[in-house]
């Protein structure tokens, strides 16, 4: 087992000795018995899911649920943090609620890297003031998958398409990248400045691990900080994951690593929060597969607090992203819709053409005419 800070958790029986065998001592009959509502942290949670839920409010205010768009480099933790944010909102016990890749033909696996996680798929209580499930607005999140430590023109593009509602599901983002390569950055901006908006992202949360043995993704940050900033204004959050593995509060490079990456995403500390997942790390047992752990869920919910928070608005909510068709000189692109290129109508083109091969056939007639005909002179 990795090495443990004090806020670790240590299992539903205490900690694992080293002698112990945690495969076969497994007793499924006491996991099943742990009552999650008398473990620390418990009475914390249940405050801090009401607030979230007077945050988010009900259907009756008119508004639609948030989206909220979770990124980050591959392996960082996006997939763990969305299911201990869905765990924290349950009473009962942690899910993989993401393992939702889909199989395509002899088993090969088709990435979604764009997928929606809508409040039916994790949220299965009453409101604050008692209101039915379906009447409650909680949020959707929105995983971005595969997306590199870089700030070229493609990500940006590519954050812009999904910030702005132009990315449909199950998004493929090698389709995204594939028209690109093939038709440029107009193609791109031609083919997704159009049809209908779906998620329009109101919150942008960066995962990192907090390990300094990884590189911090400055590049990627700094792109998302700029297309977040575009002509909406989208407010940023900042997680860093593996805190168990790491003595982040005496360790001086996790905390200069927090500084730096709070720096690069331009968040204050309220906006930034370190966490531990629910994962096979912090309990080789995964007793959670049976309960939930409320001292992480209490982290988790504190940021979600923020997150929700009605006072935080989206500045310039319905300004949108406008496509050139043309590049103009000296002017930036990336700002107007696209219009659809004039094309002119089946009819005008046949006649173009008719009349170009009558003028042909004029000309060819004079011609013909001019050197055949011998004038004739006649005295
Ligand atoms: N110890 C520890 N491990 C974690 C934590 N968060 C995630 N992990 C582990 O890190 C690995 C990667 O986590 P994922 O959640 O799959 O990462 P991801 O960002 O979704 O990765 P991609 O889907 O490939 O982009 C998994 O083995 C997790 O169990 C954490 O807080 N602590
Ligand atoms: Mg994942």
């Amino acid at each position: 087992m990795a090495a443990l800070s004090r806020d670790t958790y240590d299992g539903p029986r205490g900690p694992l000795s080293n002698t112990e065998d945690s495969d076969s001592d497994i007793d499924i009959g006491s996991l099943l018995e742990i009552d999650s509502s008398k473990k620390k942290g418990w009475d914390d949670k249940q405050k801090l899911i009401k607030i979230c839920q007077k945050e988010v409010g009900t259907i009756s205010s008119g508004k639609r649920p948030l989206n909220i768009g979770i990124i980050g480099l591959p392996g960082c933790g996006k997939s763990s943090l969305l299911n201990t944010i869905f765990a924290s909102f349950s009473d009962d016990k942690w899910k993989d609620i993401t393992a939702t890749e889909s199989y395509g033909g002899l088993g090969r696996q088709i990435s979604q890297h764009f997928i929606s996680f809508k409040k039916e798929k994790y949220y299965f209580r009453k409101g604050a003031n008692n209101e039915e499930v379906d009447e409650v607005l909680m949020p959707t999140f929105i995983r971005m998958k595969a997306f590199g430590d870089l700030n070229d023109e493609f990500t940006k593009e590519l954050l812009n398409i999904i910030f702005y509602g132009r990315m449909q599901e199950p998004g493929n983002l090698s389709d995204v990248l594939n028209h690109y390569q093939n038709y440029g950055l107009n193609g791109l901006k031609e083919k997704y400045g159009q049809g209908k908006e779906y998620l329009v992202i109101d919150r942008v949360i960066f995962v990192c691990s907090g390990d300094p043995i990884t590189t911090l993704p400055t590049q990627l940050m700094a792109c998302v900080s700029e297309a977040a900033h575009g002509v909406r204004s989208i407010p940023i959050f900042g997680v860093m994951t593996n805190s168990d593995k790491l003595n982040g509060r005496n360790n001086p490079e996790v905390k200069k690593r927090e500084t730096e990456f709070r720096k690069h995403l331009g968040i204050s500390n309220t906006r930034f929060v370190r966490i531990k997942n629910y994962c096979e790390d912090i309990d080789k047992e995964m007793a959670y597969m049976f309960s939930v752990i409320p001292q992480i869920d209490v982290r988790v919910l504190k940021l979600m607090t923020r997150v929700f928070s009605n006072a935080l608005e989206v500045t310039n909510p319905e300004a949108r992203l406008e496509y050139p068709s043309t590049d103009i000189p000296g002017k930036s692109v990336g700002a107007k819709t696209v219009p659809p290129r004039p094309q002119p109508a089946p009819s005008e083109i046949g006649f173009a053409i008719l009349l170009l091969l009558i003028t042909i056939l004029v000309l060819f007639t004079a011609i013909l005419l001019h050197f055949c005909m011998k004038p004739v002179i006649t005295e």
